[in-house]
């Protein structure tokens, strides 16, 4: 963990901002200041805290060097019915709009794509507005690893295991307001590193999302910043995505930039597009087609396996009471 010696681009020159803001994690310390795989290059300007720190880097500082989460501990509560499904099928096989609509051509295209250093704010109904970056939230609240199912609304599904933060902790250590209903969420916009946000100008980009705050508490919600034991490769949303595997995958945004409490049922992406095809909670739900296919069965990718669709994709001894009341 390393004071940075002064303010740069990309933090906030906002005075609402709390110090945490400036703390970033050491790998991306070297990399914000140039001195990955420099080893003693110390430039002009660092303090001698900062230079000590560069003289102790490895020649090379490995992703995931710097205090690693990995392994973390597996949450022993969710158990699968199902083989997972092969890390590398997982990972050729995405929805990620933002760079294209062809699900095997997503891994082909992230390259440009820069998942650190990345700053998360915390805005709307919170006692204090703030600026982080992620490595500081990895760092402050706990992870765990969780094996769950995923349900894509177009009936394709996959058996994971990730890594993440209880969304729970997280809201916990965001402090929503009494007045906070539900949680917004953002993705980046970045058409010079996502080439589907300069073409595909249709959209209204940045992809954007939402939950209700019971939603957001609920045991199942996790923040995943990994997946198969390592960081999410840039096809799954790195450096941290939201996971809801009682609704369909859609709600699960990736490359989150922005966490807004607010009073308001928030508009979301997919429902603006469409909104007869996709619903704010998106839960779930055999009997209920989507207005062009039926959802009463899913196919597992990598094995083409056919299982019928489970309400709640099988998680409503946690899910299905946040909807007593509708
Ligand atoms: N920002 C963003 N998040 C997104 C999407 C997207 O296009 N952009 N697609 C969603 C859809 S439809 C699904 S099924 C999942 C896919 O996650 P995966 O590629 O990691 O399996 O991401 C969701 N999150
Ligand atoms: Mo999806």
């Amino acid at each position: 963990m390393v004071h940075l010696p002064r303010r740069r681009g990309w933090e906030i020159p906002d005075s609402s901002a709390t110090p945490e803001a400036a703390f970033v994690d050491r790998r991306d310390f070297l990399k914000l200041v140039g001195l990955a795989g420099a080893g003693l290059a110390v430039g002009a300007g660092l303090t001698r805290a900062a230079r000590a720190l560069a003289a102790a880097a490895p020649a090379v500082a490995a992703p995931g060097a710097a205090r690693s989460i990995y392994p973390a501990r597996r949450n022993p509560a969710f158990v699968l019915d199902r083989p997972l499904t092969g890390e590398q099928v997982a990972a050729t096989y995405n929805n990620f709009y933002e760079f294209t609509e062809q699900k095997d051509a997503v891994a082909r295209l992230v390259g440009k794509f820069e998942p650190r250093p990345w700053r998360i704010e915390i805005a709307g109904m919170v006692e204090t507005p703030r600026q982080v970056d992620v490595g500081y939230l990895i760092r402050s609240l706990p992870v765990e690893e969780r094996l769950y199912r995923h349900r894509c609304v177009e009936a394709w599904a996959m058996a994971v295991p990730w890594t993440g933060i209880p969304m729970r902790e997280f809201v916990k250590w965001a402090k929503p307001t009494s007045s906070a209903r539900f949680v917004r969420m953002v993705s980046f916009l970045r058409p010079d590193e996502a080439p589907n946000q300069k073409t595909a100008t249709w959209y209204p980009w940045p992809y954007y999302e939402g939950l209700r705050l019971e939603e957001a508490m609920n045991d199942l919600t996790l923040l995943a910043v990994g997946i198969y034991g390592h960081d999410l490769p840039k096809q799954h949303g790195a450096p941290i995505r939201l996971v809801t595997p009682w609704k369909y995958g859609f709600k699960s945004i990736k490359s989150i930039v922005r966490f807004e409490f607010t009073d308001r049922q928030p508009k979301t992406f997919w429902n603006d597009v469409a909104a007869k095809e996709y619903d704010f909670l998106a839960n779930v739900n055999p009997k209920v087609p989507h207005p062009r296919w039926s959802q009463a069965t899913e196919r597992m990718i990598g094995s083409d396996e056919r299982r019928p669709t489970l309400p709640y994709n099988g998680y409503g001894q946690w899910a299905a009471g946040l909807y007593d009341k509708g």
